[in-house]
């Protein structure tokens, strides 16, 4: 199965709904679609940097760059046995794990098409339908982030995480649980304090909170560390966990006690895989993280989340919850139970509509050109 042609399309789509965290407003998220030809077969892969790096240095236009010129081309013309040959392959590039697994991914779809297998059965997924739970912005008011809340519990989702930065975490976070008292709850903070500003973030602990995200820097394990020691509640890491080895070198540092899973920020699925494995290993939960993805991340997610080890409910939502128009023609629902179901038919298991993907696209290049 050698990869003989690849198409990005760089992507600009319109959320049903402003999206806010510490560290800015998103209404039209960007990002970019691979497709990659083999032979007959065309595989999908998303790549989850977005317009701005604000939530990481990697940004489309970065990721385009690094894909167009450097990673394709090391891939081309070239046949893989399995992920991590994919991997050593573009180890010649330093960084840029979003680009990388944008790539991975349409080798897992590519595969599993190939194989008539399912990316749950290929990853050694478990469970069919996965718990999830939905990642909610910062809102003008504690009282209208109360309201938006509502309206998903009655849509039935049953853990909520809302976005926290300095001033709006405390009295906004309290405003939830008084409202509902029985919520699985949890806060993220992507990254926008420090150990002294932190502090401010005490009365938080007594809020029952599943887990607390982030609160940060990404290079700042070692504070995460002294943070922990302070806190009964978990902390949870995202932005901090490049790869297996920051795993092991945070839960040895007591940095955290949970792990949020996205292969993007990891570099691709395999790494995802190998981060899950450890996690499990040591009996430390960890749960799939979310880049407001289109149908086909969502699809990589949902199969993700289906190894043993998530047994926290993912950012994973309804698709409805996103795009006014998604680019699938498959659309995620949610189970009455919290769930959505992982899909099984080969590969990730959805198609790209391509006139969705025409509205959807900026650009597009073809390589080779
Ligand atoms: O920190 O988890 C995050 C979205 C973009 C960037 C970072 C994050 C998020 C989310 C959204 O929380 C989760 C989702 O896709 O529903
Ligand atoms: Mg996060």
């Amino acid at each position: 199965m050698k990869i003989n042609r690849v198409t990005l399309h760089h992507l600009s789509m319109e959320l049903r709904s402003p999206f806010e965290t510490s560290f800015g407003r998103t209404l039209k998220r960007e990002s970019i679609l691979l497709l990659v030809e083999a032979g007959d077969l065309t595989g999908y892969g998303e790549c989850v940097a977005d317009r701005d790096p604000g939530y990481s240095y990697e940004t489309a236009g970065t990721a385009w760059h690094i894909l167009r010129d450097f990673l394709i081309p090391s891939v081309l013309g070239v046949e893989f046995e399995d992920a991590h040959e994919m991997q050593r392959r573009m180890a010649g590039v330093r960084g840029h794990p979003m680009a990388k697994a944008g790539l991975e991914m349409a080798w897992w779809d590519l595969e599993g098409k190939r194989m008539g297998r399912s990316l749950r059965q290929l990853l050694g997924g478990v469970y069919d339908r996965v718990a999830v739970g939905v990642s909610i912005g910062i809102q003008e008011s504690p009282q209208e982030l109360v309201k938006v809340v509502g309206g998903y519990l009655s849509e039935g989702y049953s853990r909520v995480k809302i976005k926290i930065k300095p001033e709006r975490d405390v009295a906004d976070t309290q405003a939830v649980r008084e409202a509902f008292p029985d919520l699985r709850l949890q806060v993220d903070a992507n990254s926008a304090y420090t150990l002294e500003t932190a502090e401010s973030l005490a009365p938080l602990d007594e809020l029952d909170l599943l887990l607390i995200e982030q609160p940060l820097a990404e290079d700042d394990l070692w504070d995460h560390s002294r943070l922990q020691a302070r806190f009964t509640t978990p902390i949870c890491l995202d932005e901090s966990i490049l790869s297996a080895r920051h795993a092991r070198q945070a839960l040895e540092m007591k940095a955290c006690r949970i792990i949020n899973i996205k292969a993007g920020r990891v570099g691709g699925l395999s790494q995802a895989v190998a981060i899950h494995n450890l996690c499990l290993s040591q009996g430390i939960p960890v749960w799939c993280g979310g880049m407001l993805e289109t149908g086909v991340g969502r699809a990589a997610n949902l199969a993700l989340a289906s190894l043993p080890g998530f047994t926290l409910p993912g950012d994973i939502s309804a698709s409805r919850r996103y795009y006014l128009e998604d680019i699938t023609g498959e659309l995620f629902s949610l189970n009455p139970d919290s769930t959505i179901t992982v899909p099984d038919a080969p590969g990730l298991g959805v198609n790209v509509d391509a006139r969705a993907l025409e509205r959807a696209s900026l650009a597009r290049i073809t390589l080779p050109e």
